[in-house]
Formats: C-alpha cells, sequence, structure tokens
C-alpha cells in the first residue's frame, strides 16, 4: 500500500511568508497584508461550515432572496456574515459590498465603536456557484480589493465603480477535495493549499501560467438557442472540430461553479464563457463585473491569459453599478482573442 503524502517540509512558504516577502518588496502595505490574511482566516472557517454539509445542519434554502432576486443557500448567508464579521475590526478597511447585500457598508456602520478604519475597499461574492453546494460540487469565495478614493472617509456604494485596473489585489478559494486560495496582488497568480492538520495555507503553485492555446471551452451548452449571432458562429465552429474552420477537435467541460471552471483554466487552460443571451440582455450578462469578472480577470491576465466582454479589455469596463452583470470571455490568450475576432467581425458586417 503507498504511503500517506508527508506534510509540507519546514521550509514550505506559508501564506503568512509570502505575503511578509511582498511587504518587504514594496508591492503591498502592511493593511493589505492583513486584509488579505484576514480574508483567507475568513475562508478557512467558510471551508470547515461547506465541509460539514449535512452534518452541519447547513445545507439548503435560507429562505431569503438577495438583491439579485436570487433565492439564497444557508450557506451564502453563513459565508456573507462570516466574512463580514472578521473585516469589521481589523482596521484595514474603509468599507465593503457583497454580492448578497443590496449596498456596500461603510466600516464606520460594522466596526465597534471607536475602531480605526483603513483605506481599502473589499468586495466579495462569498459563496460563488452555491446552487451546486447541496449536490456536493466545489464551490468557492471570490474577492476584490480597490483604494478607498482620497479624501473619502464613509464610502458608498459611487466609490467602488472603479475600472478592473484599479484593484490592487483579487483573489479565490475554493472549496473542493482541497481547499486552495488562489491570489494575486499585481505581481503573478499563486496557489496556496490549506494543511487541514496545521490550518494555514502554503504556496504550492507559484506562477500559474495558463497556456495560449487550448482545445477546451466551457460554456453552458443548454443556453444555446438564446445566444447572439457571433456566439452562435463561434461554438459552432469548436463544435465542428478538426473538419470544421478551427481544424481541430475540441472537449467541453462545465462544472457551473465558476470557481471551479475557472481554476481548471489556469491549472491547464481552457477558455470560459458566459456570454450576452436573450434572458440576461436585459441585465447586461449572467455574471457580476464587480464580484466575479473584475477578480477573475486580474488573476488570468496575471497568468498570461486574457479577459474580455467580447468587444473590450474586461479591466477596463467603466462601470456604472455596483450589481453591474457582463457578458464574459477569459483563459487562454490565443482562445479568447478568437472569441473577441467572432464579434468583432459580425459588428462590422452589421450596419450600425
Ligand atoms: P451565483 O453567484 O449566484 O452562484 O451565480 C454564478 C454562477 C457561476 O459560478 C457559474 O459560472 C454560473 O453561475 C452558472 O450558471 P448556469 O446555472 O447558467 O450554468
Ligand atoms: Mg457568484
Amino acid at each position: 500500500m503507498s504511503q500517506p503524502a508527508p506534510n509540507p517540509a519546514p521550509s514550505a512558504i506559508s501564506l503568512t511568508r509570502y505575503l511578509i516577502e511582498e511587504q518587504r518588496g514594496g508591492r503591498i502595505s502592511a493593511d493589505l497584508r492583513l486584509l488579505i490574511e484576514v480574508v483567507a482566516r475568513a475562508c478557512k472557517t467558510i471551508s470547515i461550515a461547506v465541509g460539514k454539509g449535512a452534518l452541519g445542519g447547513v445545507l439548503g434554502d435560507a429562505g431569503t432572496g438577495n438583491i439579485q432576486g436570487e433565492a439564497q443557500k444557508k450557506l451564502d448567508v453563513i459565508a456573507n456574515d462570516v466574512l463580514l464579521e472578521a473585516n469589521a475590526w481589523g482596521g484595514h478597511l474603509a468599507g465593503l459590498a457583497s454580492e448578497e447585500m443590496d449596498h456596500s457598508q461603510p466600516i464606520s456602520d460594522l466596526a465597534p465603536d471607536g475602531s480605526p478604519r483603513g483605506n481599502y475597499l473589499l468586495l466579495f461574492d462569498p459563496l460563488d456557484g452555491s446552487s451546486n453546494i447541496d449536490v456536493n460540487i466545489s464551490v468557492g469565495t471570490i474577492f476584490s480589493v480597490l483604494r478607498c478614493p482620497d479624501g473619502v472617509t464613509t464610502p458608498g456604494d459611487e466609490h467602488y465603480l472603479q475600472p478592473g485596473t484599479a484593484q490592487v489585489a483579487a483573489g479565490y478559494c475554493t472549496y473542493g477535495p482541497s481547499t486552495m486560495l488562489v491570489l494575486t496582488v499585481g505581481n503573478g497568480t499563486h496557489a496556496f493549499t490549506l494543511d487541514r492538520e496545521v490550518g494555514g495555507f502554503v504556496l504550492t503553485t507559484r506562477g500559474m501560467m495558463i497556456p495560449e492555446e487550448t482545445k477546451e471551452f466551457a460554456v453552458n451548452v443548454s443556453n444555446q438557442r438564446y445566444w447572439q449571432p457571433p456566439m452562435q458562429r463561434y461554438i459552432g465552429d469548436l463544435l465542428a472540430g478538426k473538419e470544421g474552420p478551427r481544424g481541430k477537435d475540441f472537449n467541453m467541460r462545465w462544472v457551473a461553479s465558476m470557481v471551479a471552471d475557472v481554476h481548471r483554466i489556469l491549472t491547464r487552460g481552457g477558455i470560459f464563457s458566459y456570454p450576452l443571451d436573450a434572458k440576461c440582455i436585459d441585465k447586461g450578462g449572467k455574471l457580476r463585473l464587480m464580484y466575479e469578472a473584475n477578480p477573475m480577470s486580474f488573476l488570468v491576465e496575471q497568468a498570461g491569459g486574457a479577459a474580455s466582454t467580447g468587444r473590450a479589455r474586461m479591466m477596463e469596463v467603466q462601470p456604472h453599478h455596483l450589481h453591474q452583470r457582463v457578458p464574459v470571455f477569459l483563459g487562454s490568450k490565443r482562445e479568447v482573442e478568437a472569441a473577441v475576432r467572432y464579434h468583432v467581425e459580425h459588428d462590422a458586417a452589421v450596419p450600425a
């Protein structure tokens, strides 16, 4: 029988050590280091709740809805509360915003009286893909960090409306067979695995790199009849395989948990897309710019990939609403460029 894998060597690089090295290198501030440590600690707590599953009585609906009109799972609410509580008193935030809350919250409304206030804004999707919880499929927490504009002491929703290029950090934690934190502070994308016995995150992949080319795509094909012409043509050409214009066979994977799909793409390449379709056209798309698309785009670009709405670089989109939705194409650079080409060609052929 094979031996169990040994615990990480004492020289293994912990998340704390990685962050201290980034701070010493002048790439992050002490407050940003603290912020990321606090988010990571909250993710460990969420990981424990997710891992208990039915034994913890945490599965099923909460019986409430969020601002998006979506039914909340008990774990959506638990994960949101864990992140709020963890970040309230550290003194590193000016405010936070969540996919599950109607409006952003200035830290002065959350922290105990007299607590210091920091200069960062934290945005998160506490438990993305939560429709997968009850069937024991990977879910995750996604987060994005912005600077609070100068001179603003009590930030409102409008102060969060900064393009993705303004992010100072972004990441996700995936609660799968292992719990992993994937992080960027603008100096590459790195993966940390939770050592459950020790209770800490350990650096397991430094500098994730997405292959430029791929033969794998991720999309919910059941929406095909609602797609717009450029998307119809693009996926049609992928499905045509070797005999089609792309000249190669493609494979398809769709977990329906963005964190799990993006983690696969960061690990072995691929393209993830949630395009505009007739069902979500009024909302502008399905996925949220501030809580999902921007942080994932930052991680993907830092790993050598690309991220687009199909018509513009994702991180250059100027947000006009905290809960704004967008079409998403991200992953292997050449394949994202190909998807964009289908949109450009379509737009050029259609009279304005
Ligand atoms: P959520 O934030 O309400 O969980 O929705 C986002 C999720 C993504 O994780 C995933 O890519 C997508 O919705 C799945 O959509 P679909 O159910 O259409 O397959
Ligand atoms: Mg989500």
